[in-house]
């Protein structure tokens, strides 16, 4: 994959390998932007390709569990506001895949890895969505989460992905309001409404909690991307503050949040809550989730899909191309 390299450095005299290194770690203190163009360390560049990859994966891949409930939203207006949310999704992916080959990979050679299974995406898109009440779980969970993840990143040290995130974030506010409107709307309706609320919220908040990656004990990655704050906080720090935000929201709807354990602590003043399934997290990144196999099918057929469109649109620019070529 994106591997290839990753000792660039082995060519140069010690002396001048460590003073590039002592530049470039300088510049990431002093909270200065790298850009593409900007001498990196080999791994500081894997690390951004894999991460950013994974997340543009991540967004595309998200579309299919919510995109299953296009077609039966119930209204007009609910059907609206899901199309665009589902849309903003796609032009995540485009914005991310764009930082990502500002680093030397294509996104072919992405897109390519996923349907290869080489590529991760985020193991939360690996559950079903049965019911309306999923939607709404969704974007008051999963993209809440996403936004305590990735509101630290709008101050990555790589500028491509900082900037893209600033736009993405504005839009998961509005996707994370629309998944909380669909709750406060189940959750003053009938029992049953209520209950496809409670239950939705049941099957999503372990997974939700996973998101935010391993315990930081087990995180193989954190420490090296927060001295080049690529990461700004640990995953246990930004779990613990989702917890913090989300359990008075749980709270005002009325629903249960489904940890025995949880309960409110004066002196740290958090939230502490039960533990983990982390079995059940490795087995989902190992391929053994609920819909490990589906998403991957469905992103695959529909790519397949898709390849007429993204013909025609090569053969248009490149009209377009020769077109300007020829009257300048
Ligand atoms: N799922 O050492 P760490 C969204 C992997 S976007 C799958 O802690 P790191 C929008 C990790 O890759 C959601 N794999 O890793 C939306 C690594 O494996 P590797 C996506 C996971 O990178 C909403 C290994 O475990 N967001 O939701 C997960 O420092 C609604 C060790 O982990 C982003 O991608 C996981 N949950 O921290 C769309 C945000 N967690 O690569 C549609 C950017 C960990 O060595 C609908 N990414 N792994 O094979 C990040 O912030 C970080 O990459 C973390 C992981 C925090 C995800």
């Amino acid at each position: 994959m994106y591997s290839q390299g990753l000792d660039n450095l082995g060519d140069l005299p010690p002396e001048q390998e460590a003073e590039l290194v002592a530049t470039f770690q300088a510049r990431i203190d002093a909270e200065e932007k790298i850009e593409p163009k900007d001498w990196m360390p080999a791994r500081y560049r894997h690390t951004l390709v894999r991460q950013i990859s994974q997340h543009a994966h991540s967004e595309v891949v998200g579309m299919l569990p919510e995109g299953n409930w296009l077609t039966r939203a119930p209204s007009l207006h609910r059907k609206a506001i899901l199309l665009a949310k589902v849309q903003d999704e796609a032009g995540h992916g485009a914005y991310l895949y764009s930082a990502a080959e500002t680093l030397g990979v294509s996104r072919q050679e992405m897109v390519d890895d996923l349907i290869a299974g080489k590529a991760r995406y985020s193991s939360i898109f690996n559950y079903p969505t049965p019911t309306w009440a999923d939607v709404g779980a969704i974007g008051w969970l999963v993209d809440g989460a996403a936004i305590i993840n990735q509101v630290p990143l709008c101050r990555c040290s790589y500028g491509p992905y900082a900037r893209a995130m600033v736009r993405i974030c504005r839009e998961e506010s509005f996707h994370q309001r629309q998944g909380y409107d669909i709750m406060q709307s189940l959750c003053s309706g009938t029992d049953a409404q209520r209950e496809m609320a409670q239950d939705a919220l049941n099957r999503w908040w372990w997974p939700s909690l996973m998101m935010f990656g391993p315990p930081d004990s087990d995180s193989v990655h954190s420490d090296q991307s927060m001295a080049w704050k690529i990461k700004r906080f640990s995953n246990d720090d930004l779990r613990q503050k989702f917890i913090d935000i989300t359990i008075p929201q749980a709270e005002h709807l009325g629903l249960n949040v489904p940890d025995p354990d949880l309960r409110w602590d004066e002196e740290s003043q958090h939230y502490e809550f039960g533990p983990i399934d982390w079995e059940e997290f490795s087995a989902v990144l190992a391929g053994d989730g609920p819909c490990n196999e589906e998403r991957a099918d469905a992103f695959a057929h529909k790519y397949e899909d898709g390849a007429w469109v993204r013909e025609a649109a090569a053969a248009y620019a490149q009209k377009h191309t020769t077109q300007s070529k020829g009257k300048s």
